[in-house]
């Protein structure tokens, strides 16, 4: 029943205001009523026609409020429900389908008229909700206002489980709502995938790492749309070495987001093992990527540092040229260590460097600047280090250390041999694990993780962990060039004169080039900066070169890290004796160029 159409269909004011009155049973109506009268004494606002209404005297100033007689407009009474006119339906919403597969969409609509079913004078607001999409399960596209007063929407079916989703249109302004009844299909099963596993790599049952991973798998219907309330059973791929899926977790049903969830705990050998997850009523399955168990620790002869360039230019004299340093470190199956470990660096002689970096999939990274203050011989020491396990000769291949591995490397506390003389000397950085003060050498014991359940006849006498580290050298290399070696080369300061024959050659090889710093010699020179270039050049009738004639110098720390420089100098067989020429070695480093001349004669 809707008061409006009730007014005008009584066809008189007092029979209407009775039929009314049957229906008044709160106060709160009482207002209702009185706009009521208002509208159908003859107000002119909100649409009311008078005229149509047919039954209702005007009088003659149906419009305005010019005479006493005449009130303000009714206040509007909205209601919400779809159609218009007589076509009307208060209460509903409208809907293009009232079944939905999942990943169907149908388009709602309701229609919002005041007390005469007349659109609204203004903008008003209807909000849209249901269960399913509160769930998450379904959605509703934007609601638009198609005219003023209709709304439309579309909800879609994301593969709820509900057997239906009752929508709710809410009238904002008044609380007024029309629903609509859809009925849900739930999707079948497309798929079962892999989503996340909380650790992809585990550590072996028993030595106090990580030993276990939680896994993720989705169940989805067509469009992905989430596939709920299916049962998943979990399996390992492998029996070799206990690891399992832990008891009372091997089937799960999937929640709201079509997910499952389930636990693989760690065994006692160590490799990759794969989670197989089966939907139960179709067989779809899916598989985990491998889930690496291994120690977690890093093996001290693993630990492997690389850094570049060695021998940047400018570091001498210019602060923030980089080096980037990386670090891959294994376990003793060559496995990750666990993510997350922590490698530390430090640069005692020279420059700045990065704290520390955390081991992702084996692998992290620092970088190092240049900066004052800086050594004589322009030669850093960097190190990197982490907690590892010295590294033995597994002579019966279990991947423990036991009573028959009688070999392994004993580690003294980390430094860093800052004058490169291959031996600790007091003065030079050390880890001080024991924190006693002074650099202790190895206990003689072999120190990493104890595997006693991984194999009975561990020997875990040695502490669990040690410090395991790796250096490299940064040479500051200076651009001014000193020739190191000669080799077959005359002294070009001594003006020796190169002899070619005519239709011959002079091979000339075996040369290396240093940098200026002589304060370096005594370790053998530092080599130029990196990817500077030496080029050859020949001047004189006759004569030419053949072959190599240029060089790009190496990443390396010494001269001899780059090849021997040579040229070979052919002369013409119809040159004319005595012809004289010049040979030119030219080397190009930051910010200097350096020259270097020999003589040649055609004898
Ligand atoms: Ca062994
Ligand atoms: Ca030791
Ligand atoms: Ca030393
Ligand atoms: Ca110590």
């Amino acid at each position: 029943m809707h008061a409006p159409r009730t007014c005008f269909a009584a066809g008189s004011g007092s029979t209407a205001l009775s039929r009314w009155l049957s229906f008044s049973r709160t106060a709160a109506l009482t207002s209702a009523l009185a706009l009521l009268l208002t509208a159908c004494g003859g107000g002119g606002g909100g649409g009311f026609n008078p005229a149509a209404a047919g039954s209702v005297t005007p009088g003659s100033s149906s419009t305005g409020n010019s005479s006493g007689n005449n009130t303000a407009p009714p206040t509007p009474v909205y209601s919400i429900g779809n159609g218009s006119g007589t076509g009307y339906t208060d209460g509903v919403i409208d809907a293009s389908k009232t079944t939905l597969q999942a990943a169907e969409t149908a388009t709602l609509r309701v229609n919002i008229v005041d007390q005469f079913n007349n659109p609204p004078a203004t903008d008003l607001v209807v909000t849209f909700s249901s269960t399913c999409t509160s769930d998450g399960l379904a959605s509703f596209g934007d609601v638009t206002q198609v005219a003023r007063g209709l709304f439309s929407v579309t909800y879609t079916n994301k593969g709820c489980d509900k057997a239906a989703d009752v929508v709710t249109a809410l009238l904002v302004t008044n609380n007024k709502q029309a629903t609509v009844t859809l009925k849900m299909v739930g999707p079948d099963v497309i798929s079962v995938s892999f989503v996340s596993a909380t650790f992809t790599q585990l550590a072996l049952a028993g030595i106090g790492g990580n030993e276990t991973s939680e896994l993720i798998f989705q169940v989805s219907g067509p469009q992905a749309v989430p596939v709920v309330g299916k049962t998943v059973n979990f399996s390992v791929n492998t029996q070799v070495g206990g690891a399992s899926i832990l008891s009372g977790r091997q089937s799960a049903v999937t929640d709201q987001a079509g997910q499952v969830h389930t636990i693989i705990t760690s065994g006692t050998i160590a490799g990759p093992v794969n989670v197989r997850a089966v939907e139960q009523s179709t067989g779809k399955q899916g598989i985990s990527p491998d889930i690496v168990i291994s120690t977690g620790i890093a093996d001290a002869d693993r630990f492997s540092m690389t850094l570049g360039p060695h021998n940047p230019g400018l570091a001498w004299n210019t602060d923030a040229v980089t080096v980037n340093i990386n670090i891959i470190a294994s376990d003793i199956f060559g496995n990750n260590p666990t993510d997350g470990t922590r490698v530390s660096f430090v640069s005692s002689e020279s420059g700045n460097i990065t704290n520390s970096c955390l081991l992702t999939d084996g692998a992290c990274s620092a970088t190092w600047r240049s900066s004052a203050s800086r050594p004589l011989d322009m030669r850093a020491t960097v190190m990197a280090y982490t907690s590892g396990a010295e590294h033995f000769t597994d002579n019966n291949g279990n991947g423990v250390y036991d009573s028959t591995d009688t070999t392994f490397k004993d580690l003294g506390e980390a430094y860093a041999d800052e004058n490169e003389n291959g031996q600790y000397d007091v003065g030079e950085y050390f880890v001080d694990t024991n924190k006693n003060g002074v650099r202790d050498p190895g206990n003689n014991l072999w120190d990493g993780p104890c595997l006693s359940k991984v194999d009975s006849r561990a020997v875990c006498t040695g502490n669990s962990t040690v410090t395991i580290s790796g250096s490299q050298v940064i040479v500051m290399s200076r651009s001014d060039v000193r020739i190191k070696t000669l080799g077959t080369f005359p002294d070009p300061a001594l003006g020796t004169i190169i002899s070619v024959t005519k239709g011959g050659y002079a091979d000339l090889g075996g040369m290396y080039l240093e940098d200026g710093n002589t304060n370096a010699d005594i370790l053998g020179g530092n080599p130029l900066p990196n990817q500077s270039t030496v080029v050859f050049s020949i001047e004189g009738d006759s004569l030419s070169l053949k072959g190599i004639s240029s060089y790009t110098i190496s990443d390396g720390i010494s001269p001899e890290s780059s090849p021997p420089l040579g040229v070979s100098i052919f002369a013409d067989s119809g040159a004319v004796s005595g012809t004289t020429g010049v040979l030119r070695m030219t080397v190009t480093a930051p910010g200097l160029t350096t020259q270097f001349t020999w003589s040649v004669k055609i004898p």
